[in-house]
């Protein structure tokens, strides 16, 4: 029945009146409001329903196709999917934003007013889970045939309210306005089983096989997200998880007469798919989170045997038909999951089964930090999950074998690369049992991978070579330019077409301009119009007025120690102190920016905001400081309020100790965004560096290789200290409270920590670090040479498309091809 509102896709646009009578129809028919009763959120909600109807027909067809032609297909399986808004991308990427945007005009509604209401699906902490939806982006638009899969958390990433300068933590209840963009399935429900006890028996054969009995079973139901590709027809789907008691559990719980108890026990089998974990790091062993862990594997495997046996019942076809890429170590269970079906369900062989498995499979490292690496404790398993125990065992084993073969009488060798650790409680190591288990590791930068060969990984990268590979991240032009900054999309497609939104790679052909001073003219007013755009963010969430004339210094990312928000504090203090001294002192005015989440249990992160807090309360209420300084911490970082700073960004901090940030990926949005960046040689800032030029970016620090060295040598912070007039005066002040008179010890445990144990070294960077911001200042003070700068970045960062790593994902991992989207019709009736 819409189709008689907007026509089909492909062949022509719909007009305005098209797309009036959509939208008036859901407003009408699907929410029962009009013109008096519509709130704000009804019309989102219509103009949703309406764009949705547009994804319908496409989404049918894709699915049709890959059906009917048997694509090989590639299951992308997260722990998260940081999707943020769904409309503004849907618009975009189905090339009718402006159309709707008339359309809307003529009935007095503002498309970008009515946009802001919808809440963001933060299902995820962070980069890793920002990649995935990137990824989701890139595959449609390449037209692979590829499914994310993951969990319909109730409740997404917490949302962050700063009171009195310090973090609190309220729920993110997104579901709680209709969710238009998800379609439950009720059909597509797999039993989850947990608990229990393995119990053996002999085939016929006189073979060994084992059954799982006496579990206590969950149901996950799915729920499809669609995830349209750009200017194609590709619509391909995003399948997440939602945790439903079984009807069996229902009845006899209930039957037994304790009601309450009954509904109670449902409760919590429920909450498996509750809540997501707010931590960036493996909080002490969670059983909830190993549970959910296993919720997504368990439910994903047996989808993806589902839709495989539809077409095929030769097992042997697996790897040729199924890639599946594990997002970090969160999905690996997947990997004795589905030994376990070919095993007890398939009556497989061992060999033949490991052998299918270990070629379907692929992972994904994100991290070096040893309290990210992912350890179950043995005896949680074995409550949980007691089959999947014994087959960890027994691919431990396999695995020994294989390595005593190679590495015969390095018993030191083979205790260290055993999936089970034995040092304090005995635990599973999930990135070894994610290694032996997959075709390919790859890490996500070319430095990261570098350190998973030779430090993290060395033993297994003696073992396999071959196996081990690099694909440094992207990030998609669609949303991160194309959406999120209008103005300076328009500008460059004014200048050399918009052959970029698919093709980054065309951005280069912007270094032709960066001279050209009527262009450099219009690049500065963009940027200038976003600083605009940001200011008036910041004086409605914060109350602080803050300059668009003056330098916007952003560092917005996780809060975490590695990361170095407080190299960046220190700098700050310094400057004020600077300008304290000097009152004449002629420094560019500069506002710096922060934006991030602590996990709610990490300390010292939230300490660090606090401090920033408490800096920013000194500084901006100085006059001294009043038009040379201010300093900001926006509440709640998010997809969306990340739209809204990187446009207007002018340096972008990225300053990481050397060897500890996997890639990054908001050094790329930056650079993309015209910002420059100041940043250590780590992770993708190197590769930045190489693609803008060395002369257009700004490295400060000791590499990778320097650090160790540093490390081994022995690492001595008093001496930066005491040696450093500047440095010694920001961190007593730290410490003596100058930023916390009514508590003058609240951030001593800040500086106690810089000058004790310090793995990340921070003041060994300091100097080198303040160095760079003075050059900072001093290309800041020329304008057209800034500006060319910016410019430059902006035409170099053509490699960091998501289009690009997932092509080579395709290519060298999964062996997946682009599968043209026919037409099918619509008019038979199962
Ligand atoms: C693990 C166990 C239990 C609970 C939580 C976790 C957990 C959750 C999330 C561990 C790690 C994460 C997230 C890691 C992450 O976001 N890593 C980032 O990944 C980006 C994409 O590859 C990189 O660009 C960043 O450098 C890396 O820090």
């Amino acid at each position: 029945m819409n189709a008689h509102d907007i026509p089909p896709s492909g062949e022509t646009k719909p007009t305005a009146t098209d797309l009036q009578r959509s939208f008036m129809r859901h407003l009408h028919y699907t929410l029962v409001k009009d013109k008096y009763s519509a709130t704000k959120a009804d019309l989102y909600l219509a103009l949703a329903f309406a764009v949705r109807d547009m994804l319908a027909e496409r989404w049918l067809d894709t699915q049709q196709s890959y059906y009917i032609n048997d694509a090989k297909r590639v299951y992308y399986i997260s722990m998260e999917f940081l999707m943020g808004r769904s409309l503004g991308n849907s618009l975009i990427n189905l090339g009718i934003k402006e159309e709707w945007e008339n359309a809307l005009m003529e009935m007095g509604i503002d498309l970008e007013d009515i946009a802001e209401t919808e809440w963001d699906a933060g299902l995820g902490n962070g980069g890793l889970g920002r990649l995935a939806a990137c990824f989701l982006d890139s595959m449609a638009t390449m037209s692979l045939p590829a499914y994310g899969y993951g969990i319909r958390y109730e409740y997404g990433m917490f949302y962050q309210k700063i009171i009195d300068g310090g973090q609190y933590e309220l729920p993110d209840n997104w579901l709680r306005y209709e969710n238009p963009w998800e379609f439950g399935r009720q059909e597509h429900l797999h039993k989850i089983r947990y608990e229990g006890r393995v119990v053996e028996s002999s085939d016929p054969a006189g073979e060994v096989r084992h059954s799982w009995v006496d579990t206590h079973d969950v149901m996950a139901l799915a729920y499809d997200v669609p995830v349209p590709g750009y200017g194609n027809e590709t619509v391909n789907t995003m399948r997440l998880w939602s945790a439903k008691s079984t009807r069996e559990f229902e009845l006899e719980s209930f039957n037994r007469g304790n009601y309450v108890g009954a509904v109670e026990s449902k409760m919590k089998t429920e909450n498996i798919s509750k809540v997501l974990y707010p931590a960036d790091h493996m909080a002490e062993g969670r059983e909830l989170r190993l549970r959910q862990e296993y919720f997504l594997a368990s439910a994903t495997v047996q989808d993806i045997f589902y839709r495989f046996s539809k077409k095929h019942d030769d097992l042997n076809l697996l790897p040729e038909k199924v890639a599946i890429q594990l997002n970090d170590t969160h999905p690996t269970l997947a990997i004795p999951e589905l030994m376990r079906i070919l095993l007890d369900e398939k009556m497989l062989s061992w060999e033949t089964a490991w052998d299918l498995s270990m070629r379907t499979f692929a992972y994904t490292n994100h991290t070096i930090l040893p309290e990210a690496l992912e350890k179950w404790p043995v005896r949680m398993l074995e409550g949980i999950l007691p089959r999947h125990l014994q087959i960890i065992y027994r691919i431990n084993d396999c695995f020994l074998k294989e390595a005593k073969a190679r590495f015969p009488e390095d018993s030191d060798r083979l205790r260290r690369m055993s999936i089970v650790g034995e040092e304090g409680e005995k635990h599973i190591r999930m990135a070894y049992l994610a290694i032996v288990g997959s075709h390919s590791i790859n890490g996500v930068s070319v430095l990261h991978s570098e350190i998973l060969k030779d430090h993290l990984f060395s033993d297994f990268f003696a073992l396999w070579p071959e196996r081990f590979n690099n694909k440094t991240n992207g990030i998609t032009q669609r949303r991160w330019l194309k959406c999120a900054n209008p103005w300076l999309s328009d500008l460059i497609s004014s200048t050399i077409g918009d052959a970029w939104v698919t093709n980054l790679d065309e951005l280069q052909k912007l270094r032709a301009m960066a001279e050209d001073r009527d262009f450099q003219r219009q690049w500065t007013e963009v940027k200038r119009a976003n600083k605009q755009r940001l200011a008036d963010y910041i004086y409605r969430h914060n109350g602080i007025q803050v300059s668009p004339d003056s330098l916007f210094d952003c560092q917005t990312k996780r809060l975490h120690e590695y990361k170095r928000q407080l190299l960046n504090v220190l700098h700050v203090i310094a400057r004020y102190n600077r300008i304290k001294a000097n009152p004449g002192l002629n420094v560019p005015p500069r506002t710096v920016i922060f934006s991030g989440k602590a996990a709610p249990s990490y300390f010292m992160a939230k300490l660090i905001i606090r401090l920033i807090n408490a800096v920013g309360e000194v500084i901006n209420s100085d006059p001294a400081a009043h038009d040379r300084l201010k300093v900001v911490f926006l509440a709640n970082y998010s997809v969306s309020q990340a739209e809204i700073i990187f446009p207007a960004a002018d340096l972008s901090e990225q300053i990481s100790t050397a060897g500890t940030e996997a890639s990054g990926t908001g050094n790329m949005k930056y650079a993309l965004n015209g910002a420059l960046t100041i940043g250590t040689l780590d992770g993708a800032n190197i590769e930045i560096m190489e693609e803008v030029g060395r002369n257009n970016i700004f490295i400060f620090g000791m590499n990778a290789e320097q650090v160790e060295g540093l490390k081994r040598a022995g690492y001595h912070p008093g001496d930066y200290y005491s040696h450093n007039q500047e440095l010694q005066q920001a961190m007593d002040m730290i410490a003596d409270g100058t930023f916390s008179p009514g508590d003058p010890g609240l951030f001593k445990p800040i500086v106690d920590n810089l000058l004790g144990n310090d793995p990340y070294l921070l003041l060994a960077d300091y100097a080198s670090y303040v160095a760079c911001q003075d050059e900072v200042d001093r290309l800041y003070r020329h304008p057209h040479e800034w500006t060319r700068k910016s410019i430059l970045n902006t035409a170099g960062m053509g490699k960091f498309s998501s289009d690009r790593t997932i092509a080579e994902y395709a290519r060298e991992i999964w062996g997946v091809k682009p599968e043209k989207v026919g037409r099918h019709s619509r008019r038979d009736l199962p």
